[in-house]
């Protein structure tokens, strides 16, 4: 005796008939949705030159740079390449890593992949750099950003917002600058607070007129929260950083103000009182070659544990986290399953290839389902949103293939709306619900 239609829960009538039917819908929809991307270094254009565009801007990505010095012969010194123009250190990279040999990373595809999809495919195919150069020159930044958000698919992105950096401040206090909201969602960036860099909290304290105490640096934040309405707190753990214990606490004298005692009595207090997530990034190493400038960082270990007794001493905190190190993405998935107030997103930067990313998201499925947000761009100049959304999709996607292939082989029907909404959750749905509980 088959079901009757009135035992089928409602939305569940025509579920897609084959292994060829499901892998083409989940192909297209993730394809089609639009994301959420949960952490980027974007900036909106009326914060003037903060907005990284155009091609000069894509060829001198950290990323690519990095890859340039590899191959640079040694008159070329990071000092030398960092003193000249934009445009020069821009031909240096296309002809070393596009000319010379060819574009095979995973940076440097994605310079092609966005003039490919920004519709410059005869300039590439000419190696016409001067023709691509020519095009971004009759772009406007308004109407730029309109056409990669469109062509990315992106519903907002969040953007990181650092109040001890002067070039940024301005466009905040004393007078704030209109942000486009609706795009842009702002992120405090405290990383100051963890590396205990009390050179630049002081700074920043004086230019509000703010005492030199932990108490003056919780009015500090207190005062950004108002100005730029941040929707998380975020900063990258240091790999010294260890969760102070409470004897260590207890025995704390108020004349060392140290990234232990910020942390536990500035940011996690306030992060509980104002309801603000924090995003804590951990195992980047900084920096392990500093003539590289912001390509420079590295990657290291750290203990999964420190986010551990972080999740569980602060049940009222909400934590986001990202690691960098690929041995830790697995107790990392233990730890997301154990604890309500952790939300893992995005495969971070040196995890952000192809071959990790799949890895990756394989084992998050596998053990969180669609509780986790599976990637994010983690874009400074904004073209990149084009590539690196394309790329993470078309990788994300293969591995959504093989798992609901696998799940309507083990006997569950599945309709294309019931594979929308899990697709919706994983490129930003799951990040909102998380923020709103
Ligand atoms: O991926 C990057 O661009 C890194 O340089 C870092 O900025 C990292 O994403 C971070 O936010 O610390
Ligand atoms: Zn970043």
């Amino acid at each position: 005796m088959g079901l009757s239609n009135q035992s089928v829960p409602k939305g569940h009538q025509t579920p897609l008939k084959s292994e060829e039917a499901i892998r083409s819908a989940v192909k297209n929809l993730v394809e089609e949705v639009h994301v959420v991307d949960v952490h980027t270094h974007l900036f909106p254009p009326n914060h003037g030159k903060l907005m990284l565009w155009g091609i000069d801007e894509l060829l001198t990505y950290h990323y690519l740079v990095a890859e340039y010095f590899i191959t640079a012969p040694a008159t070329i010194t990071p000092e030398k390449f960092f003193a000249l123009e934009k445009q020069a250190q821009a031909d240096l990279v296309w002809d070393s890593l596009f000319i010379q040999r060819s574009p095979i990373s995973e940076a440097c595809r994605g310079v092609i992949t966005t003039l490919t999809e920004l519709g410059l495919g005869e300039l590439v195919e000419r190696r016409d750099l001067d023709g691509v150069r020519k095009w971004f020159a009759k772009q406007t930044p308004e109407g730029y950003v309109d056409k990669v958000f469109e062509l990315a698919k992106i519903k907002y992105v969040l953007t990181t917002n650092i109040p001890f950096e002067k070039k940024e401040t301005v466009h905040w206090y004393p007078k704030t600058k209109e942000f486009d909201t609706n795009r842009f969602h702002t992120g405090l960036r405290v990383d100051q607070l963890l590396t205990g860099n009390w050179e630049s909290i002081k700074e920043a304290l004086d230019e509000m007129g703010i005492e030199h105490t932990i108490e003056g640096v919780k009015k500090l934040l207190e005062k950004w929260i108002t100005i730029i309405k941040p929707k998380y707190f975020m900063a990258a753990v240091p790999p010294t950083l260890e969760f102070p214990s409470d004897e260590e606490m207890s025995t704390y004298a108020p004349s060392t103000i140290n990234s232990a005692t910020l942390l536990r009595r500035v940011l996690l207090p306030l992060a509980e009182q104002h309801h603000l997530p924090i995003a804590f990034k951990f195992d980047s190493v900084r920096p392990i070659n500093p003539a590289l400038r912001e390509g420079g960082d590295g990657v290291v270990t750290t203990k999964v544990s420190t986010l551990q007794k972080l999740c569980l001493n602060y049940p009222k905190v909400k934590f986001l986290a990202t690691f960098l190190a690929r041995v830790n993405q697995h107790e990392l998935c233990v730890l997301a399953n154990k604890f309500g107030n952790l939300h893992i997103y995005g495969c971070w930067w040196y995890c952000n290839n192809p071959s990790i990313v799949e890895e990756i998201t394989r084992i998050r499925v596998e053990l969180l389902g669609t509780a986790f947000t599976s990637q994010h761009s983690d874009a400074r100049v904004l073209d990149q949103l084009i590539y690196k959304w394309k790329h993470s999709k078309a990788v994300i996607g293969g591995v959504l293939q093989d798992m609901y292939v696998k799940l309507f082989h083990a006997g569950w029907s599945l309709t294309r709306e019931e594979i929308q909404r899990d697709v919706e959750r994983l490129f930003g749905g799951a990040y909102e619900e998380f923020m709103e509980k």
